[in-house]
C-alpha cells in the first residue's frame, strides 16, 4: 500500500480546513452519503442473487426479506442521512414531497436532493447504475419549518454535488466548488480511495450520447444536429461516435473522463416530454455543477442549467451536458443558428 492513502474522509477533512468556521456538519453529511453508497453497492453487487426484481414480501436466496433494489436504495439514503443532525430537509426522486426529519433527532442547515438509484431499470441486465446527490444550505432561519425558498434554490446555490456509479467498480465523484475528485471503493477495507484527483473534461470529445429512437419526436434543430453528427461518422476529421447506455450516470461518467456530450432534449412523444425527461433538482443540477467544475458546461439548449429557477421539486428539464465546445455546437443547432 502506498505510504499515503487519501481516503474520502481525509479528503473531506482537508477541504474542510478551508472553512475555519466549519462545524463538522458538512463532513458528517458527506460521510453519511458515503455510508449509504457502500450499503447500496453491497446490494447492487448481489442483485442477481437477491432476486430484486420482485416486489416486497417473500425471502431471497439468503433468507433475507425480499426488496426492490430502488426501494432499498431510497431507504438506505434516508436512514443514513436522517440522524446525523446535518440536514433540515431531504428530497428524493422516490418521494412526492419533502421528507420530514424526526423531531427526536437534531437537525442542521443543509438540504439534500437525491436520486437514490438512477437507471434502476438496467439492474436486471447488469448495466451500471448510479446515485446522484445535490446539497444546499437553507436560506430561511434555522429552527423554523423549511419552506419552498429552501428546497427550490437554483443550481448555482449548490454547496456540493456528486454521484456514485455502481459499475466495474463503485466510484464516488464529488465537488464542493474546488474541483472534481473521484474515489474508488476498496471492498477489502470498505473505504473510498482517491483514484481520480482534479478530474477535467476535454474541451471537445468524439462521443455523442443520444437516444436516436426519439429522432422523429425532436424539434428540427436537434434533428439537424444528429444528421450533422451521423455524417461525421462517415467522412470528416471529427470522427464522432455514438455511445448510449441508457443510464444517465454511466453515460455522464464516461463522457466526463473521455470527453463528449450527452443530450436528452425535449420531445413531443408525450405531454411531459415537452420539458424533457430528466429531473432538474437531483439529476441535471448536480451533474451540471460537476461538469462546470471539470471545465465543461450544461444547458437546456438555451439556458445554463444552474441558472434555471426551480418551480417544483420534480420538474423536468431538457439536458445538454459535457465538453464545452460540444455543448456550444448543440446549442447552435437547437437555437437554429446553424443547420449543418
Ligand atoms: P431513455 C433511466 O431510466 C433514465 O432516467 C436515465 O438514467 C437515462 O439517461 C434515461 O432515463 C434514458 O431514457 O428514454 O433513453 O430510455
Amino acid at each position: 500500500m502506498s505510504e499515503f492513502v487519501m481516503t474520502l474522509q481525509r479528503h473531506i477533512l482537508e477541504q474542510g480546513r478551508n472553512y475555519p468556521t466549519a462545524t463538522g456538519a458538512f463532513t458528517r453529511l458527506l460521510g453519511d452519503i458515503a455510508l449509504a453508497a457502500k450499503l447500496i453497492s453491497h446490494n447492487v453487487n448481489k442483485a442477481g442473487l437477491l432476486d430484486i426484481v420482485g416486489g416486497a414480501g417473500g425471502e431471497n436466496v439468503f433468507g433475507e426479506a425480499q426488496q426492490k433494489l430502488d426501494v432499498y436504495a431510497n431507504q438506505a439514503m434516508i436512514k443514513s442521512l436522517a440522524f446525523g443532525g446535518s440536514l433540515c430537509a431531504m428530497v428524493s426522486e422516490e418521494n412526492e414531497d419533502v421528507i420530514p426529519l424526526s423531531d427526536d433527532y437534531p437537525t442542521g442547515k443543509y438540504i439534500c436532493h437525491f436520486d437514490p438509484l438512477d437507471g434502476s431499470s438496467n439492474i436486471d441486465v447488469n448495466v451500471s447504475i448510479g446515485t446522484i446527490f445535490s446539497i444546499y444550505r437553507r436560506v430561511t432561519p434555522e429552527g423554523q419549518p423549511v419552506t419552498d425558498e429552501d428546497v427550490l434554490q437554483p443550481g448555482y446555490c449548490q454547496v456540493c454535488a456528486g454521484y456514485v456509479i455502481y459499475g466495474s467498480s463503485t466510484m464516488l465523484v464529488y465537488t464542493t466548488g474546488a474541483g472534481v475528485y473521484g474515489f474508488t471503493l476498496d471492498p477489502d477495507f470498505g473505504s473510498f480511495i482517491l483514484s481520480h484527483p482534479k478530474i477535467r473534461i476535454p474541451t471537445k470529445g468524439r462521443i455523442y450520447s443520444v437516444n436516436i429512437a426519439n429522432f422523429n419526436f425532436w424539434e428540427s434543430g436537434m434533428q439537424n444536429y444528429v444528421r450533422w453528427s451521423l455524417q461525421s461518422e462517415r467522412s470528416d476529421s471529427r470522427n464522432l461516435t455514438n455511445r448510449y447506455i441508457g443510464s444517465l450516470v454511466a453515460d455522464f461518467h464516461r463522457n466526463l473522463l473521455k470527453g463528449g456530450i450527452f443530450v436528452y432534449p425535449s420531445d413531443n412523444k408525450s405531454e411531459s416530454g415537452r420539458d424533457g425527461k430528466l429531473r432538474l433538482m437531483y439529476e441535471a443540477n448536480p451533474l451540471a455543477f460537476i461538469v462546470e467544475q471539470a471545465g465543461g458546461s450544461a444547458s437546456d439548449g438555451h439556458t445554463r442549467i444552474m441558472d434555471k429557477k426551480p418551480t417544483s421539486l420534480h420538474q423536468r428539464t431538457p439536458l445538454v451536458i459535457g465538453s464545452k465546445e460540444d455543448v456550444q455546437i448543440v446549442e447552435e443547432f437547437i437555437q437554429n443558428k446553424r443547420t449543418s
